[in-house]
């Protein structure tokens, strides 16, 4: 894997509960979307390191996992996975386990934006509806960012892509169309991330 744009990371804190979390102001970057979506594989393709667990089971990750990043100029700050919603195999009590764990940290953080990921394949689901609503609700800017590329066909791509956006899909960036191995795509990305945090110092918010 290459990184362009010479990250230097390293995992700073894995969370299981709310009194786990990290003590830090480093503007954060919330990874969030449905179990299996691809959120650890994509924070892996942006860090150029296989950092993050991944797993084709859905429900791998468990926790909240802080990668600190130290990006050129200087600028400093979290990706954050998270565990995915939606995993039908889980009992309620985990489902509420994921609910209490996601909503505090969401609550009590420095998150400048969410990057939401939706496979391409589905499009925004009715699970990821009610995150969309739930984000807009705390107006929490987000980036939309498709996952699995790849498992569609070049030929396919854009007319998939105009549906999902003529359906209303909001994203502070136009969202981008990542594959596990598709490294022009994440420079891209790792280019976005620094535009948007720029941005958002700039107006001192
Ligand atoms: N073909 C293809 N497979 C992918 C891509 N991204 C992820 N996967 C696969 O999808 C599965 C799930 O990936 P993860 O990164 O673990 O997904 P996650 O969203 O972190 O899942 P949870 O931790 O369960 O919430 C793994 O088998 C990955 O190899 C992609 O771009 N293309
Ligand atoms: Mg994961």
């Amino acid at each position: 894997m290459s990184n362009g744009r010479l990250w230097k990371s390293d995992l700073l804190c894995t969370a299981f509960n709310v009194s786990q979390l990290p003590q830090s102001d480093a503007p954060e970057i919330a990874f969030i979307g449905r179990s299996n979506v691809g959120k650890s594989t994509l924070i892996n393709l942006l860090l150029g390191k296989r950092i993050a667990k991944v797993s084709s089971k859905p429900g791998k990750t468990r926790s909240v996992n802080f990668y600190r990043v130290e990006a050129e100029e200087e600028i400093v700050f979290s990706l954050v996975d998270l565990p995915g919603y939606g995993y039908a195999a889980r009992s309620r009590d985990e489902r509420v386990g994921w609910w209490r764990l996601v909503n505090s940290y969401f609550n009590d953080r420095n998150i400048f934006f969410a990057a939401h990921l939706i496979d391409f394949r589905h499009g925004v689901l009715e699970n990821d509806r009610e995150l969309i609503d739930w984000l807009d609700g705390m107006d929490m800017p987000r980036v939309a960012v498709f996952t699995k590329g790849d498992k569609i066909s070049k030929g396919r791509r854009q007319g998939l892509y105009n549906k999902y956006m003529s359906d209303g899909l909001v994203s502070i960036l136009p969202p981008r169309i990542a594959s596990q191995d598709d490294l022009e795509t994440a420079d891209k990305l790792r280019g976005d991330i620094i535009e948007i945090i720029e941005s958002i110092k700039k107006l001192g918010c």
